[in-house]
């Protein structure tokens, strides 16, 4: 066995180093150590179907060929799989960080003294003429971010800055890569991020979740745009309006975002002359008070148009359902003739449980071909209502780490499934990022 390996509290250029590894090098396994950043987590939590980590528990007792170590060669930071480093046969490390005494030995070892570890990567992807699709890409892209405070920090390289361009020109998305990002913010923009998460009134609309606050402050707070982004995502609002006065001013800064291709900033910041895009506008109101702009932005959100965003608008249906007893080899056949990674499975006309991919795949390898349905699927018993919004549905399939939902209406009966893809689809349609 061949596997790719980070440091302990994995971050995003980790991360985004082991996928690149992995293109590389296509058979060798990701194995994450036991503690991932919690960023990282909610990352993974919805890409797992797409990218597949083990555990350092299912490496154990396995040969151990060659281990690929990226995004640090330190081994204190290694220590989950010391054994594992031990018993490789080759280590080759790709790396950007400077010596240290505690360095494992490598076979081979790729260090370039660049921002981030993702850019070590991208380079040689570039070299071997490598494709990343925009999803890998904007992982790649995250890796990037993250390491180099979005290529502001001194230690961004002019190649981190080329490696952007390139995974940008690949399809990155940029709404994907700030939905993910921390930031580090500022004394005022602290003040501002606690004022705003304990001010905020958060409208409900139709599935919609807009925030609107009010707020003053004794400075100038520069950046202030990034903390009403980082209220959005904290609160998981599909847009967030900010109207922010200096004290002892006339002036009122707003300030929009907006995920939801249902609400406009840019037609927002419009009402007081201001301008942007669809996803993030700014606008001056003069001779104002703050008060005054908040209840004319609330006034506009309760009034405006919308059309409804469901579970129920973009679930699969008519939906496939098998039998408890369908064997798997029929179920493996079904779901590849049906294009779909997952089924409900039924018993006596109701939902019983449902099957992924990944539960046939694992049952295969056990090798019993005759083995039904109910014998490895994931007894699930939390359904979606296709009334219900589909971020709630979201927090549902992280909460419950299931990949889908099938939805039922208010007879029990199943009517659709939506999937981590079908939401995963809206999120990034709605952001623009198109995949
Ligand atoms: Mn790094």
């Amino acid at each position: 066995m061949n596997i790719i390996i980070s440091h302990q509290n994995t971050d995003f250029d980790a991360l985004a180093a082991m996928l690149g590894a992995r293109k590389l090098y296509p058979d060798h396994r990701l194995v994450l150590p036991s503690a991932v950043s919690p960023p990282v987590r909610r990352y993974l939590a919805l890409h797992k179907d797409w990218l597949t980590v083990l555990e350092p528990a299912q490496i154990r007792g396995e040969s151990i060929e060659e281990v690929v170590v990226v995004d640090t060669r330190d081994g204190g930071r290694l220590t989950d799989f010391a054994e594992a480093l031990d018993a490789a046969v080759r280590v080759t490390v790709y790396d950007h960080h400077p010596p240290g005494d505690n360095d494992i030995e490598a076979t081979r070892a790729v260090i370039e003294p660049v921002g981030s570890c993702a850019t070590v990567l991208f380079e040689r992807l570039e070299q071997e003429g490598v494709e990343l699709h925009p999803r890998e890409a904007t992982l790649m892209m995250l890796g990037v971010y993250a390491d180099t405070g979005s290529l502001s920090f001194p230690s961004t390289d002019f190649r981190d800055l080329r490696a952007a361009a390139y995974l940008r020109k690949s399809g990155a998305s940029l709404p994907v890569v700030n939905r993910y990002l921390q930031q580090e913010f500022s004394p005022q923009q602290q003040r501002l991020l606690v004022a705003l998460m304990n001010g905020i009134e958060v409208i409900h609309r139709d599935g919609l979740r807009v925030g609107i606050a009010g707020c003053t402050s004794a400075d100038y707070v520069k950046g202030a745009a990034m903390v009403v982004e980082r209220t959005l995502q904290l609160m998981g609002l599909d847009a967030c309006f900010v109207a922010l006065q200096q004290k002892g001013r006339d002036v009122v800064q707003v300030i929009g975002r907006s995920k939801t291709r249902h609400l406009d900033a840019a037609a927002v910041a419009a009402i007081w002359d201001g301008g942007g895009h669809r996803s993030a506008a700014a606008a001056r109101a003069r001779s104002a008070d703050h008060q005054q702009v908040v209840d004319r932005l609330t006034e506009y959100v309760e009034q405006m148009e919308l059309e409804p965003l469901e579970v129920g608008d973009i679930m699969s249906c008519p939906v496939q359902v098998v039998p408890h007893d369908m064997s798997l080899e029929q179920l493996k056949t079904n779901l590849e003739r049906w294009g779909v990674s997952g089924v409900p499975v039924e018993r006596d006309g109701r939902l019983d449980g449902v099957v992924s991919q990944r539960d046939v795949d694992k049952a295969a390898s056990r090798g019993d071909w005759s083995v039904p349905a109910a014998g490895f699927m994931s007894h699930q018993v939390v359904t979606a209502n296709p009334d219900d919004s589909i971020e709630a549905a979201l927090e549902v399939m992280t909460d419950e780490d299931v990949g889908r939902l099938p939805v039922v209406d208010d007879e029990g009966e199943i009517i659709g499934i939506v999937s981590r893809s079908d939401i995963l689809r809206r999120i990034y349609d709605d952001a623009g990022g198109g995949w």
